[in-house]
């Protein structure tokens, strides 16, 4: 393993003008040359402004788009990701799943990397080795994964992130793979941690689990989402966007018994609903998917083939709104803090005309310096 060198993307100076800007801003708002006077003003129109920008930096800081797969153990969230890439490289099926959060995303060059949970990054190149677009460099692939995370070192690792070329994905978006919930409590940790980098989710739901998503875990993501969400931990996440994938049909029994009831399947269906709408309020219904992943297959047409380019169409536009969309919503944020301020610095001018030339002065470099940054933020936008 070699230690890593930086992936550099051109939206990354985008990003890097919007954190200067954030920088500038809570310098400038921390400052004593803006007066206790105005910064009162500021908190009434801006409660908690100080703490906000603070969080907001943080987020903008995060380098991981995320468009994250989650879901209860053994659900089918790998499988997930290997049609919607086309490749069989994350390992499925296998009790012991990888508990780690695994990281794809798109490069020229073929690589695993590894992040521990000391912040340390290596790099395995495994260009000259495999070609993913082959079965057999899919197998090398996989094969090199599944030593990886089942070695022991595997609990020290906080992510492992597989690049290699995937067009569909833009930058820093990735496709990430999370460890099943109700898996080892370490692995959940893992998964937990991670949720503030992701921009969009897709919850692959067991519907043959006995009792759907009540017994199921997903409620408790489903919580530390509205709570990260509620406390402005996620800014750019939008909820209006989580897909829904009920999956493994097939293994719900036929009830042929008694044609007056509703079968087993519809009985299902209702409940897995109703419980995906009491949990998540903002649910937008087209985004509820029911396919049997195992039966989306090339070139073979049935109802999870066409269920699943559904999905498709839905899943497409929420990785090319991700790539844009922290700079999308830090710019507006900071816009309307900065409109806020400048209007008390200006209300506070009219006020002091008849005061002291050194006061005028010091307001009019307030406004300058807001103004500056105001046409920073419409430049980038
Ligand atoms: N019957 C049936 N089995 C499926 C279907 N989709 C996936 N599976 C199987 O379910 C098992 C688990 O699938 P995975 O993709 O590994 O599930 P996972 O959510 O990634 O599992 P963990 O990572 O362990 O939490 C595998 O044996 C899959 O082949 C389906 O539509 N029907
Ligand atoms: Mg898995």
């Amino acid at each position: 393993m070699e230690d890593r060198k930086s992936n550099k993307y051109p939206e990354d100076d985008e990003t890097g003008d919007v954190i200067a800007m954030y920088q500038t801003l809570e310098q400038f708002l921390k400052s004593e040359e803006f007066e206790e006077d105005l910064k009162k003003v500021l908190e009434k129109s801006n409660p908690k402004y100080l703490d906000i920008l603070e969080k907001r930096r943080r987020d903008i800081e995060r380098t991981d788009h995320g468009i994250v797969i989650a879901g209860e153990i053994s659900s089918g969230k790998s499988t997930l990701v290997n049609k919607i890439t086309g490749k069989k490289i994350l390992n499925s099926g296998n009790l012991e799943s990888p508990a780690t959060v695994c990281k794809l995303r798109n490069s020229d060059r073929v690589k695993i990397i590894v992040e521990h949970t000391s912040g340390k990054i290596e790099e395995i190149d495994l260009n000259d080795k495999c070609d993913p677009n082959t079965k057999e460099g899919q197998r090398i692939l996989k094969k090199t994964l599944k030593e990886l995370t089942s070695s022991e070192e595997n609990r020290s690792y906080r992510t492992v992130e597989i690049d290699l070329p995937i067009p569909f994905l833009k930058g820093n978006t990735m496709i990430v793979d999370t460890p099943g919930i109700g898996g080892s409590e370490e692995a959940t940790e893992k998964m937990m941690d991670y949720l503030p980098n992701a921009l969009s989710f897709v919850f692959v739901i067991n519907v043959s689990n006995a009792g759907g998503m009540q017994k199921d875990r997903l409620p408790e993501i489903l919580k530390k989402l509205i709570c990260l969400k509620l406390d402005d931990d996620m800014p750019c996440f939008d909820p209006k966007d989580v897909i829904f994938i009920t999956n493994k049909w097939d293994i719900i029994e036929e009830d042929d018994s008694d044609s007056e009831e509703e079968d087993q399947k519809t009985k299902t269906w209702k409940k897995t609903l109703s419980d995906i709408k009491s949990q998540w309020l903002k649910v937008d219904e087209r985004n509820i998917f029911r396919l049997n992943l195992k039966e989306v297959l090339p070139g073979k047409e049935n109802p999870s083939v066409e269920q699943f380019e559904e999905f498709q169409k839905v899943f497409m536009p929420c990785i090319e709104k991700a790539k844009h969309a922290r700079v999308t919503v830090h710019l507006s944020f900071l816009r309307e803090l900065l409109e806020n301020a400048a209007k008390n610095v200006n209300a506070r001018l009219q006020l002091d005309q008849q005061s002291e030339e050194s006061q005028i002065e010091l307001t009019n470099t307030h406004i300058k310096e807001l103004e500056e940054l105001k046409e920073k933020c419409s430049k980038l936008t």
